[in-house]
């Protein structure tokens, strides 16, 4: 296999430092304007930043973490925002323009030896562009013949279901709604999205046990605990503006307990830049109890609490009598711990497993919080079932304070779901869909990104349409992913800026440069606005205001309804041209989408309106029993052979997801590499290695026929950093090559990129 491309790894450069003590504070402010000046300039800069998160601006394109509502009590500040979201402002707002004479000189060939960061920084893509069969590089395209190529594509097909149509959670519930409505009126459920990799096993999980895949508490809720759980999540990082909260939550007296195998320092210590504490003072300490857990230990650690927590006699017996069902065989199951297996399976010593049991168990009101170190696992789905548990024996869902909190990733991927982008919606939704615009939706269920992949390996998918996202690398597998792609007939991506998957082409590849979030959307002389929904169900509004990257873009709706124009003829049903006008979209929604009546009215509201959720509001729950469901799950031992490690890919503190925004993972003390593996100092002994030595890292995975695959990612770094024992930890998407397509969660089928079987080896 080929090495890697060396501009990632240039020896020299690397540096390490100790990991931070505290998140944010000053250093953050500076860091966040330094490359806003840097992308965007002074002026967009002071024009931008202040609209961000605010009622009358944008939503910000980072993460999914919610806004203070009045409603709450909540106030915006006049910085509603954190470093990594001016940074993915900065990102999208940039001043950098690819354009037509950017693809004539660079073939995509040349492009594909690029890193991913190289790509990325090129700037906005500002026209369609097409890859014809035999051609080198990308040429101009009009949007009109754009559309007639992919319609020609698409028809030309044996069936619908040889198409994929992926989304990624950046797509406005508008965009994401047209987009459901035209692969269902084409004729297939294909619709796998970035959730598929994501937080689907806590859809799963919670759809199973509390009848609603989202999570239950508001912002008021989190700050009001007294106790938070943040398990397998990285909030100084990926959620900063959480770390808020959290320090809301220390200063009313709560107590925080961290499970994670790796120091985070955002768990640690914070220091606010928005009160004098964070600028001048030492910031305010966050972690009460600190779990350095083994890579997949959670689900005994969660047994364990729940068994102590019974000994106790802490249970809620109002709650579990009233709501609950299947708790007598719970309990008759969950008594004993073996407590050599959970050392061994954790990594924790009792006492600490029995000082967080207590901590669980003198709670009035817990939240448990948790992401990918717990969804991105074998057992995902079960570890997530059993902190349910521990929330339902307690009583702590459907009460101030206390609830389950899955932290959402992408702005809008909760959003988007909710609008239809899932490949098994229910019927309730398709017949509605159906009744609303005379079409007949297919009913089999289609396919999930894992699944995608595989359908385009057995050539049983070959169109590609991407809207957002970076499929290629994305998804784990990247050798097979890559073949996949690379044979479609068809593979359309609708982005922002370039990225590895415009550099994977099907035989035929188009690029459809599209409006950002930060972007004006003009039409007969009026800014249109989108919605969006954030990770505790608000619905809300979002406007950009920057002039379009270029004249050429297209808003995603545009794109969408002029697609299916061509696609299914001026006679179809549904009238495409009158999407235009969003509040006809939001109409639409209004009738279809459950929970969304009076639409276009209450998203015009200042803060917009919550969705309803059952547990959360009523303690009414809707499962198969009509009632919250105990469960009794198995930890399966996760078989390390001797000198093997446990790999977790994770993102650093300057990237977003497949964008890299540059090359500092601050908090941990990680400069200018990203080709680097984590390892805890002990095993690099053991093992014979030494930090700062360069290795090529081996993953095995065992199928299902027992038989061992080997997969490789050549010329990594490795670190001597206090990661759990037994762990490692590499940058994603670098170390995707080393997932196997078919290493995925039971149930959810999401990628299992936190548990990756490893050994070293000297490059
Ligand atoms: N700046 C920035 N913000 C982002 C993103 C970004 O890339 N950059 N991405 C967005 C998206 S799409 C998502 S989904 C979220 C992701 O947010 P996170 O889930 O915080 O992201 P990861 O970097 O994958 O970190 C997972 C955390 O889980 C820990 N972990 C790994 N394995 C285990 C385990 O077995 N048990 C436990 N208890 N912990 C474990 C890791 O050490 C790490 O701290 O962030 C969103 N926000
Ligand atoms: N090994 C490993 N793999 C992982 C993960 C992991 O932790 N480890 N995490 C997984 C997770 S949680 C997720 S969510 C996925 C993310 O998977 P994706 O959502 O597919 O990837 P992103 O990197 O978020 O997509 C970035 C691209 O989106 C486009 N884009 C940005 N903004 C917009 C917009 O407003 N509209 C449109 N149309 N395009 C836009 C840009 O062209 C940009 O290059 O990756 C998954 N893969
Ligand atoms: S916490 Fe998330 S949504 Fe809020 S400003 Fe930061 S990146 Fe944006
Ligand atoms: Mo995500």
């Amino acid at each position: 296999m080929r090495k890697a491309p060396q501009q990632d790894i240039d020896e020299n450069d690397l540096r390490i430092e100790a990991p931070g003590k505290a998140a944010a504070g000053i250093k953050g402010v500076a860091v966040s304007l330094q490359r806003s000046f840097e992308q965007m300039g002074v002026t967009r800069t002071a024009r931008l930043l202040p609209l961000l998160n605010q009622r009358s601006g944008f939503d910000c394109p980072g993460c999914a973490w919610p806004d203070p509502r009045a409603e709450e009590g909540g106030n915006r500040k006049l910085a509603e925002f954190c470093e990594n979201g001016a940074k993915a402002v900065a990102e999208e707002a940039t001043t950098r323009r690819i354009t037509r004479e950017f693809f004539a000189e660079n073939s995509v060939a040349e492009l594909a030896e690029r890193t991913d960061h190289w790509l990325g920084q090129q700037g906005r893509l500002t026209e369609p562009m097409v890859l014809r069969e035999g051609d080198t590089h990308y040429r101009p395209i009009d949007w009109t013949e754009a559309f007639r190529v992919i319609a020609e594509g698409l028809r030309g097909l044996e069936s619908p279901d040889q198409a994929a149509f992926y989304t990624s959670g950046r797509t406005s519930n508008e965009a994401a709604f047209a987009y459901q409505l035209l692969v269902r009126a084409f004729g297939t459920n294909n619709l796998p999205d970035c959730s598929n990799m994501c937080h689907e096993s806590s859809g799963t999980a919670l759809t199973e046990t509390i009848g609603v895949g989202k999570g239950s508490v508001s912002l008021a809720d989190l700050e009001n605990a007294d106790l938070v759980l943040v398990i397998g999540q990285n909030p100084g990082t990926n959620h900063p503006r959480m770390l808020g909260s959290l320090e809301e939550v220390k200063q009313r007296g709560g107590k925080i307990v961290a499970i994670n195998p790796l120091p985070e320092t955002g768990l640690m210590r914070f220091k606010n830049p928005q009160n004098f504490r964070g600028v001048a003072g030492d910031g305010t300490a966050l972690a009460d109890e600190f779990a350095q857990i083994r890579i997949g230990g959670d689900l005994a650690l969660f047994k364990a609490i729940n068994a102590l927590a019974l000994k106790a006699g802490a249970v809620d017996s109002e709650f579990v009598d009233a709501h609950t069902h299947g708790f007598a065989e719970f309990a008759a199951e969950s008594g004993n711990i073996d407590w050599e297996a959970t050392v061994e399976a954790t990594g924790l010593d009792r006492e600490q497993i029995e000082r967080i049991a207590e901590l669980v168990v003198s709670s009035e009101r817990t939240v448990a919080c948790w992401a990918m170190g717990l969804t991105q696992q074998k057992q995902g789905v079960d570890t997530i079932r059993e902190v349910v548990n521990t929330l339902l024996l307690r009583g702590m869902i459907g009460k101030p304070g206390a609830g389950v909190c899955p932290v959402r990733g992408h702005s809008n991927v909760q959003g988007d779901r909710t609008m239809g982008i899932w490949e098994q919606m229910p019927e309730e939704f398709l017949s509605a869909l159906d009744a609303e615009f005379g079409i007949s939706s297919p009913r089999e269920h289609g396919l999930d990104t894992v699944d995608t992949i595989r359908a385009m390996t057995e050539g049983r998918v070959r169109a590609f349409i991407g809207m957002g996202g970076n499929f290629v690398s994305a998804t784990p597998d990247t050798e097979a992913t890559t073949a996949a792609l690379r044979s479609c007939e068809l593979t359309v991506q609708i982005s922002t800026k370039l990225n590895r998957s415009h550099v994977v082409p099907g035989r035929t590849a188009l690029i459809l440069p599209t409006l950002g979030r930060t972007e004006r959307d003009r039409h007969d002389g009026e800014d249109r606005f989108v919605t969006v929904e954030d990770s505790m169900s608000v619905v809300h509004r979002s406007r950009g205001r920057l002039a379009p990257a270029s004249g050429e873009l297209l808003s995603e709706v545009m794109i969408v309804s002029r697609l299916a124009r061509e696609l299914l003829g001026a006679e179809h049903p549904v009238d495409w041209e009158s999407f235009a006008d969003y509040d006809v979209i939001r109409e639409h929604i209004a009738r279809v989408v459950p929970d969304c009546a009076d639409y276009n009215r209450r998203v015009r509201e200042p803060d917009g309106f919550v969705l309803p959720h059952p547990p959360r509001d009523t303690r009414t729950f809707p499962t198969a029993t009509g009632k919250a469901n105990f469960t009794i799950n198995t930890p399966e031992p996760i078989r390390v052979p001797p000198g093997r490690l446990l790999l977790q890919t994770m993102r650093s503190h300057d990237q977003y997801n497949t964008t890299i925004y540059g090359l500092s993972d601050r908090y941990r003390g990680i400069e200018n590499a990203r080709r680097v593996v984590l390892v805890n100092e002990t095993d690099l002994a053991a093992l014979g290695f030494e930090s700062g030595e360069l290795v090529d890292v081996v993953s095995e995975w065992t199928a299902a026929d027992g038989s061992v695959e080997e997969r490789r990612a050549d010329a990594f770094r490795l670190v001597g950093y206090p990661t759990a024992p037994g762990c490692a930890a590499a940058y994603y998407p670098e170390a995707n090559p080393l997932v196997a397509l078919d290493a995925v969660a039971d149930r959810s089928n999401t990628p299992v990129s936190k548990a990756v079987v490893i050994r070293l080896q000297r490059a």
